[in-house]
C-alpha cells in the first residue's frame, strides 16, 4: 500500500514547477492523469531535445509515475468529458498563466459545484497585487523573491542559483499544501482552493535574507565577507559564500583546484569544534591565543581565518580534507560536480538517482523521490508517452464504452 492510494489527481500542469508537484504525489502513490493538448502535450516533451523525436530528459525527469491522456479542454465534447473527470478525481493541478481555466470555462465557483469536494490546485508567478497577471518563469521568481539580489558577490551582478527553487521549489510547497487540504476534507468532507505564488515560495525560501535585512538596521552583519572593512548598503547585500547561519563558513580551494572546477570544499569552523581544526591545519597556536580563540575574536578577520584553513586544504584532495574533518565533528562537504553524483554510491543504494528505461529512448539516469517514508516506498516509473492512456482513463476511470471513446477521437475531442 502507498500513502495516497486512491487519491485521483487531475494534473493539468506543465513546464516543470507544477509537475513536479504532481510527480512527487505520484510517488506517494496518487493516480495522477496527466491532461495534454492533443497533438503537442506539455511544451517540455521537445524542449532542448538530445535525441531527435524522443520526449525531451525534461520532460521524462518531470512526469514519472503518471497517465497521459489527450483532451482538447475547449472543444464541447473536450469540456463535458473535462467536467466528468472532475467528478471522478480527488484533486485539479494546474499551473496555466493567471485565468487560464477560467478561460476555458471552469472557474473555481464552477467546480466547486461540479465536485463539492475537489482540492483545486495552482502555482501563478504572484499573488494578487500589481502583477498578478504576469507570465513567470523560474529565474523570474528567483530574482523577484530575493533569491537573486541576494546571492553572488558584492562586487558582481546578482546572481541565479542553479537549484530550481522557483518551480521545483514552490512545486514541493503546493504538494503540501495539497495534502494539507487533503487532510482536512477527511474531517470537513469539502474541498477548498490552495495557491501557492512563485514569489512567495522564493521568499519563503530566503527567510534568513529577510532576517538579515533587519539585522542590517542594528548595525553591520558581522559574518558578511564585507564585515569589518566593506560597506554596508541599506539592504541585505550578495554574501558570497558565507554560511548565512550563526557558524561562519567558506568554500575554500583543494588539491587541484587549478584545473578541476570542482576541487572546493565548504568548511563549517563551529566553535565546538574550532580547536581540533586548529590543530588540524597546523595552528596549534590558535588554541590559545585571545586574538583567535573565541568566535567573537575571529569574527573580524574570518577572510584571515578561511586563508589559513586553504593553506592547508590546498595540500589535500576535497575527500581527503572530508575524511581528516569529519572525524573532528567539522561539517564540512566537498563541492559535487553532477558528473560525480550520477555516480554516486550511496545515492544508487537509496534510490535517489535511479535508472529509468523509456521505450524510445532507453535507458536515462533520473532523481528519484528524495523523501523516504518507511511505510510508502517509491518506485520510479517511466513517464508516459502523448495521450498513451487516453482511452485506459476514458474507459477505467469514466466509464466509457469503446465506441464511444472512438467516437470523441473522431470528433477531435481527445
Ligand atoms: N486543451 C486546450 N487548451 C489548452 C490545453 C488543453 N488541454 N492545455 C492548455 N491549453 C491552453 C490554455 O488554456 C491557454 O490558453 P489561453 O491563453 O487561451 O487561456 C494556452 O493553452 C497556453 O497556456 P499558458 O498561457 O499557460 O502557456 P504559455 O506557454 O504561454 O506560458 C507559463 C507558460 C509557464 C509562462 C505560464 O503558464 C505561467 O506563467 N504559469 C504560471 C507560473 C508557472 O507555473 N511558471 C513556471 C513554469 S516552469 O518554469
Amino acid at each position: 500500500m502507498k500513502a495516497l492510494d486512491g487519491v485521483r489527481i487531475l494534473d493539468m500542469t506543465h513546464v516543470q514547477s507544477g509537475p513536479t508537484c504532481t510527480q512527487l504525489l505520484a510517488w506517494f502513490g496518487a493516480d495522477v492523469i496527466k491532461v495534454e493538448r492533443p497533438g503537442t502535450g506539455d511544451a517540455t516533451r521537445g524542449q532542448l531535445r538530445d535525441l531527435p523525436d524522443v520526449d525531451s530528459l525534461y520532460f521524462t525527469m518531470l512526469n514519472h509515475n503518471k497517465r497521459s491522456i489527450t483532451l482538447n479542454t475547449k472543444h464541447p465534447t473536450g469540456q463535458m468529458i473535462f467536467t466528468k473527470l472532475i467528478e471522478a478525481c480527488d484533486v485539479l493541478v494546474e499551473n496555466f498563466a493567471p485565468g487560464a481555466l477560467d478561460r476555458m470555462g471552469f472557474s473555481w465557483e464552477k467546480i466547486q459545484t461540479i465536485n463539492p469536494r475537489m482540492v483545486y490546485a495552482s502555482i501563478k508567478g504572484f499573488g494578487p497585487g500589481p502583477y498578478e497577471e504576469c507570465k513567470v518563469y523560474e529565474n523570474v521568481a528567483q530574482c523577484t523573491g530575493g533569491g537573486a539580489s541576494t546571492t553572488g558577490f558584492d562586487d558582481g551582478p546578482p546572481t541565479v542559483t542553479g537549484a530550481q527553487i522557483g518551480d521545483s521549489g514552490t512545486g514541493v510547497h503546493l504538494a503540501l499544501g495539497i495534502v494539507t487540504a487533503l487532510f482536512q476534507r477527511e474531517r470537513s468532507g469539502k474541498g477548498q482552493r490552495v495557491v501557492c505564488a512563485m514569489q512567495d515560495a522564493v521568499l519563503n525560501l530566503c527567510r534568513v535574507k529577510l532576517r538579515d535585512q533587519q539585522r542590517l538596521k542594528h548595525g553591520p552583519l558581522t559574518e558578511y565577507p564585507q564585515y569589518p572593512d566593506g560597506t554596508f548598503g541599506d539592504a541585505t547585500p550578495r554574501s558570497g559564500n558565507a554560511s548565512g547561519g550563526g557558524q561562519p563558513g567558506w568554500i575554500v580551494k583543494c588539491r587541484g583546484w587549478e584545473s578541476d572546477p570542482n576541487a572546493y570544499i565548504y568548511i563549517i569552523t563551529q566553535a565546538a569544534a574550532f580547536n581540533d581544526l586548529a590543530l588540524a591545519i597546523g595552528r596549534s597556536d590558535w588554541v590559545d591565543d585571545p586574538e583567535w580563540n573565541t568566535p567573537q575574536a575571529r569574527l573580524p578577520k574570518l577572510g584571515q581565518m578561511f586563508a589559513e584553513i586553504e593553506r592547508w586544504t590546498m595540500t589535500k584532495s576535497k575527500f581527503e580534507v572530508m575524511e581528516t574533518l569529519n572525524p573532528l565533528n567539522v561539517p564540512c562537504g566537498p563541492v559535487l560536480s553532477m558528473k560525480e553524483l550520477a555516480k554516486e554510491p550511496s545515492l544508487r543504494a537509496t534510490g535517489t538517482v535511479v535508472d529509468v528505461d523509456h521505450p524510445t529512448r532507453g535507458s536515462y539516469l533520473t532523481v528519484g523521490n528524495p523523501i523516504k517514508l518507511s511505510d510508502s516506498p517509491a518506485e520510479v516509473t517511466r513517464s508516459p508517452l502523448l495521450g498513451e492512456h487516453t482511452e485506459e482513463v476514458l474507459e477505467t476511470v469514466l466509464g466509457m464504452t469503446p465506441a464511444e471513446t472512438v467516437a470523441v477521437r473522431s470528433d477531435g475531442a481527445v
